[in-house]
């Protein structure tokens, strides 16, 4: 018989250590609170509700993913592309188990989404498959993508609203990068973690005065 093949996980990624994990929580909810109290936000509340004087609780509206984690790659025990030469990277054997510290620079809000954009250092851009910026990324916003550093679809998904699946968040960020990058940026409001900017059809972006870093472990996951 020959040797079995190792299978492959659902994904890998870095994954919050669980005290990170509940001060990031802890931080973030604290900013959805303070999102939903803002004037210029329930200016756009239909946007999010579908209707013009109802209120939102930010808090309920997203459920939160079990684990805190920033995906690397998505490998669908296999069946997703370039999921095995991935696995066998020398940088990824390498890095199984070891300690990162992920800088989370911005926060984004959407009616779909929230999530936080993780700024890679060098080491971790390592880790960062190239192709992954541009999977599953809608043809008309493909070429500002490719113009984006690489990495930029980086991110921690904090939460999604009903029926939203996790992998929108990366979508979602990247979304907001472009239509930044074509100079589309709305109101602006100053708050005391940065400066939140409107990016039309509901969509958030707060820009943090300091980064929240957070410690991880990059790993494989497998349900
Ligand atoms: P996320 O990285 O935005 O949280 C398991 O489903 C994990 O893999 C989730 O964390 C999810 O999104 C991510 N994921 C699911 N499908 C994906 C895909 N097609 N591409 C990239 N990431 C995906």
């Amino acid at each position: 018989e020959p040797p079995k093949e190792p299978e492959l996980p659902l994904f890998f990624g870095w994954f919050l250590l669980p005290e990170e994990e509940e001060r990031i929580k802890c931080a973030t909810m604290d900013f959805l609170k303070t999102l939903d109290t803002l004037e210029a936000f329930k200016e756009h509340i239909s946007e999010f509700t579908g209707e013009a004087e109802k209120e939102v609780d930010l808090e309920q509206y997203f459920q939160s993913p079990l684990q805190l984690h920033c995906t690397t790659k998505f490998c669908d025990y296999g069946k997703a592309e370039g999921a095995k030469e991935y696995a066998e990277l020398q940088a990824v054997k390498e890095s199984l188990a070891k300690s990162y510290e992920l800088s989370v620079t911005a926060l984004i809000v959407t009616p779909r989404t929230f999530g936080a954009r993780v700024s890679l250092t060098e080491a971790q851009v390592k880790l960062w498959p190239e192709e992954a910026d541009k999977e599953g990324v809608a043809p008309a916003l493909l070429p500002i993508v490719e113009a984006l550093p690489v990495g930029s679809r980086a991110h921690v998904t904090l939460g999604c609203s009903a029926g939203v699946e996790a992998v929108q968040t990366g979508l979602d960020l990247l979304e907001i990068l472009a239509l930044q990058k074509e100079g589309k940026e709305g109101t602006q409001v100053e708050m005391d973690l940065g400066t939140l900017t409107y990016l039309s059809e509901g969509r958030w972006f707060l820009a943090l005065r300091e980064p929240i870093n957070a410690d991880t472990t990059f790993t494989s996951f497998s349900e």
